[in-house]
C-alpha cells in the first residue's frame, strides 16, 4: 500500500495518474498548500522541501518527495511505462528530465505572472509566458514525429500532460499546435487520466481545446 499525500496541481497529477494507471493500492492525503499544511512537522519528515507530491510505499518503508523520482520510482519498480529496452528507458527519462527541469518551472512561472499577478512585471509575462510557448513548439515537433513524447506512452507522458492541461491558465491556444493537441486529447480520454485528474478532488472538469 502507497499513502499518497497530493493537491490539485499538476506535479500531484502526475503521480496520481501513475497509480491509476498502475491500479496500485493507494490512500491519498489532501495537503492543502492554500492553508500551508505543506509546512506541518508530520509532512517535513517525508517531503523536506515542504512540496507535494511525496509518497510512503509500506511494502518497503521508503518515502520520497520530488515528482520525477516519484514516477521513476513507480514506474521502476512495476517495469511498466519506462521504456522496454536500455534506449527507450533512457529516452523516457530524457524527457521526464526536460519536463522536471523546463516545463514545469516555466509553466509554473507563467501561471504567477500571467494568471496570478498579471501587470507586477512585463519582463517576468514575455520571458515566462515566451519560454513555455516554445516548448510547446518543442513538444509539437516531437508529436509530429511519433505518437508519445518518448515512442510509446510512458511517465514522460504522464509528467508533462498536467502541465498542458493548464493551457488556458498559460493563455496558449491548443489549435495552434495540432500534434499536441491531437495527443493532449488521446491522452485525456485515458480512463486512468480522468480518474487520477480528480484526485485528491474534484475541482473543474478536464480542460479540452
Ligand atoms: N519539483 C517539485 C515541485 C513540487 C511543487 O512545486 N509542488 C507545489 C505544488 S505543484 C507545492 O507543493 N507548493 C507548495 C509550496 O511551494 O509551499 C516536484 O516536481 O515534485
Amino acid at each position: 500500500m502507497i499513502d499518497f499525500y497530493t493537491w490539485t496541481t499538476p506535479n500531484g497529477r502526475k503521480v496520481s495518474i501513475l497509480l491509476e494507471e498502475l491500479g496500485l493500492d493507494y490512500q491519498t492525503h489532501a495537503i492543502d498548500i492554500g492553508k500551508d499544511e505543506q509546512f506541518a512537522e508530520e509532512f517535513l519528515a517525508i517531503s523536506p522541501n515542504n512540496k507535494i507530491p511525496a509518497i510512503k510505499d509500506h511494502d518497503n518503508g521508503l518515502t520520497l518527495m520530488e515528482s520525477g523520482a516519484i514516477l521513476w520510482y513507480l514506474a521502476d519498480k512495476h517495469n511498466q511505462f519506462i521504456g522496454t529496452d536500455a534506449e527507450s528507458r533512457h529516452r523516457v527519462l530524457e524527457w521526464l528530465m526536460w519536463q522536471m527541469g523546463g516545463l514545469g518551472p516555466m509553466a509554473g512561472q507563467t501561471h504567477h505572472f500571467l494568471k496570478f499577478n498579471p501587470g507586477v512585471s512585463d519582463y517576468a509575462e514575455k520571458r515566462f509566458s515566451g519560454e513555455t510557448r516554445r516548448l510547446y513548439g518543442v513538444l509539437e515537433k516531437e508529436l509530429g514525429k511519433k505518437p508519445y513524447i518518448a515512442g510509446d506512452y510512458s511517465i514522460a507522458d504522464m509528467a508533462c500532460w498536467p502541465w498542458i492541461s493548464r493551457f488556458e491558465w498559460q493563455q496558449l491556444d491548443l489549435n495552434e499546435f495540432p500534434s499536441l493537441k491531437r495527443w493532449y486529447v488521446e491522452v485525456a480520454e485515458r480512463p486512468a487520466v480522468q480518474k487520477g485528474y480528480h484526485i485528491p478532488s474534484f475541482t473543474t472538469d478536464i480542460p479540452m481545446p
